[in-house]
């Protein structure tokens, strides 16, 4: 019998019918992430001597897989800026004034910090048509993740459905999940933050989530911990406004809105504890927002706890 041969990333995109540009920006974060991948499996992590935008310091890795990323972004020719989380500003490629090509942000190593310690950490990335990439998150055109785990997988959406490739050992990253589907409810619930900074009215959604037989399931890193909900058909993630933090830790531009473009995507839900974060005005590098993220009914269940304070 002809033995299976599953679909590569590119003949995937052009079935999907997307557009040339926006394929060559997904592909092309595809074909950074085996820099990274092997970077990470065998390259320098000591400390790279600079700092990003929020003084940490940056692991060699973080700048490498920035460069990285940025330099395939650029070989496009159909980015004309974009922003990452290890830059301080805005990059422009294209100071040309003209119509069309891309914008794109994207955290090029989230969670590096626990790279030395063998966990799963991951690439983020949101696509929006134009020159501004501080746009809001629901006028984004695709968003994908790579996660650097026991496999190399790469989840991308452009509007047709959220689809899992698994890069192999010929370096292809092959099709391993298609149109991938979150369940309305689920079962393991993800708190960031430190319980001892919890505001009452989240203190009483996370015990609720406990009396109710959820599973915690949390590692520190959002890519494998978002994964995790989306690939087990359900669950939440919370990363809540704290007594220290109003905002919460997470930055929209970077990891937010790319999650909540792919979460939505797949039949979920998120939001920032009132309303759906797509719908947030996005207008500065560093912000931040509380996010309450995965199946519809237990996004819709925070909010209910949430708004009795
Ligand atoms: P680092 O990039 O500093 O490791 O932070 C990772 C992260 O931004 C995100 O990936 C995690 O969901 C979240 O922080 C974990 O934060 P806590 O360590 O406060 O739980």
């Amino acid at each position: 019998m002809q033995k299976h041969v599953k679909r590569g990333l590119w003949n995937h995109l052009m079935k999907d019918g997307i557009e040339m540009g926006l394929a060559s920006i997904i592909y092309e974060v595809g074909v950074a992430s085996k820099y990274v991948n092997h970077a990470m499996r065998t390259g320098d992590l000591g400390l790279a001597g600079t700092s990003n935008l929020y003084g940490e310091d940056q692991l060699a890795l973080d700048v490498l897989a920035d460069e990285i990323i940025k330099d395939r972004l650029d070989h496009t020719g159909r980015v004309r800026r974009i922003i990452s989380e290890e830059q301080s500003e805005i990059i422009i490629f294209d100071r040309e004034k003209r119509s069309g090509g891309y914008a794109v942000c994207y955290d090029p190593l989230d969670g590096s910090s626990l790279v030395d310690v063998n966990l799963s950490v991951g690439t983020i990335v949101a696509i929006y048509a134009g020159e501004d990439p501080l746009q809001d998150g629901s006028r984004q055109v695709g968003a994908l993740y790579v996660l650097y785990g026991p496999r190399t997988t790469l989840v991308y959406s452009a509007g047709h459905g959220v689809h899992e490739f698994t890069l192999n050992s010929l370096g292809e990253y092959v099709l391993t999940r298609e149109n991938i589907r979150l369940k309305e409810s689920g079962r393991i619930f993800s708190p960031g933050g430190l319980r001892a900074d919890y505001l009452p009215e989240h203190e009483k959604l996370v015990s609720h989530l406990e009396d109710n037989g959820y599973k915690l399931r949390y590692s520190g890193g959002f890519v494998p911990d978002i994964n995790q909900i989306l690939l087990k058909g359900g669950g939440l993630f919370m990363y809540p406004a704290t007594t220290k933090a109003a905002s919460g830790k997470l930055r929209l531009p970077f990891e937010l809105n790319p999650m909540a473009y792919l979460m939505e995507a797949a039949g979920g839900a998120a939001s920032d504890g009132e309303k759906p974060i797509l719908e947030l005005k996005c207008h500065d590098l560093d912000q931040r927002s509380p996010i309450y993220i995965g199946s519809r009914e237990e996004v819709a269940l925070a909010e209910k706890i949430l708004s009795r304070k």
